[in-house]
């Protein structure tokens, strides 16, 4: 056997060898290359060493190197039909023509919520929203809000004091007599905001939660007032049909003072046993009054000329009520299983 038909073989084995590992076109064009490159290519300089040949030997040789080509030349259309195409832009480029990812930036607090749907209502009837002090000073907790001396809500045993003179605020109360001090009427206010009350944690008590406390303050304010504000804040809360009441009661900072009540939305006063209510049918919302003449004394507004009615609703047993949440304390235990049932997204 002539050296051109050894070379031959030892070629065939070769491109078998590089064909069993190609995947990619572009691997079959280098192995086109590696034998039919113009200069260096396998077959090519072997079509070289054809001429260099004797005429004797050259016709068989001739034949069995054109038979060589044509295998390989039909078996490099096999595997290139066989072959994927991976254009290398299309892994390693972005297509800036699609959207963007968007980041997951977490949502708004279920109380966040409650407290802005109750803000978004009460600027719509004209109050703005105000903030102050979460330490407070006896003064503005208590005293100036006409709490008797030794009232039990100033023991240390149900307010948490931060030494003799500070303290934690009980109520957002304290920050209306901020406000009264500072403008005159007429007042249009609510302030939503922590309070903190020396209490052991159970279903339904922690020792901070959140209040919403409202004030007016103008001439000629009368309880009509405060019942038709109320009624609009509730209906646009609760509904246009939801039922309440008002039934007498008694605050230190009002006289008169009312707790209103609204229909039970889980039973309607069909369930004895109903775990929301009682069974009464009906469930506290809020404590609401005439602002007592002293308190406008203390901050300087003359009775006589000005009167006023306020209020005080606490979020979370609100909210705890709207959505039939039987533990206070899943609002703040950070549960996504729970928070996630508030934000859509
Ligand atoms: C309530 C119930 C009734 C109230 C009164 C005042 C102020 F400063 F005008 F005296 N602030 N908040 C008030 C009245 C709060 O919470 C249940």
């Amino acid at each position: 056997m002539s050296i051109l038909e050894n070379k031959i073989r030892e070629y065939r084995h070769l491109f078998e060898e590089h064909s069993s590992k190609i995947k990619e076109k572009r691997e079959v064009e280098e192995l086109r290359q590696l034998f039919f490159g113009r200069k260096k290519g396998l077959l090519t300089l072997l079509f070289e060493e054809l001429k260099t040949l004797p005429p004797e030997e050259k016709k068989a040789a001739g034949r069995a190197l054109n038979e060589f080509k044509e295998e390989i030349q039909q078996q490099l259309v096999q595997l290139e039909l066989k072959a994927k195409t991976v254009r290398p832009q299309e892994k390693i480029a972005e297509d800036l023509t699609l959207p963007g990812w968007k980041p997951y930036w977490g949502a708004p607090h279920p109380l966040t919520l409650f407290q802005l749907a109750i803000e978004k209502i009460f600027v719509s009837m004209g109050f703005t929203v105000e903030d102050g002090p979460e330490i407070e000073t006896d003064y503005y907790n208590f005293e100036a809000l006409n709490f008797p001396p030794h009232h039990p809500a100033r023991d240390s045993w149900d307010t948490l004091y931060i030494n003799d003179k500070l303290l934690l605020r009980t109520h957002t109360s304290p920050v209306q007599i901020r406000v009264m001090e500072k403008k005159k009427p007429p007042i249009r206010i609510i302030i939503p905001g922590k309070v903190f009350r020396r209490e052991t944690a159970d279903p339904t008590h922690l020792p901070m939660f959140y209040q919403v406390e409202g004030l007016v303050v103008d001439r000629g304010i009368t309880f009509a007032h405060l019942k038709g504000t109320l009624e609009y804040f509730i209906k646009a809360l609760f509904g246009e049909k939801i039922k309440l009441r008002f039934r007498p009661s008694f605050f230190p900072f009002t006289e008169p003072s009312a707790e209103v009540d609204i229909e039970c939305i889980v039973c309607h006063g069909q369930d004895p046993a109903c775990r929301v209510c009682g069974g009464s049918g009906w469930k506290e919302i809020l404590g609401a009054g005439m602002v007592d003449p002293q308190v406008f004394k203390n901050v300087n507004i003359d009775p006589e000329k000005y009167s006023g009615w306020a209020f005080g609703l606490g979020i979370d047993r609100t909210a705890m009520f709207a959505y039939q949440i039987p533990e206070i304390r899943y609002f703040y235990e950070n549960d996504l299983r729970f928070l996630r049932q508030f934000n859509r997204k």
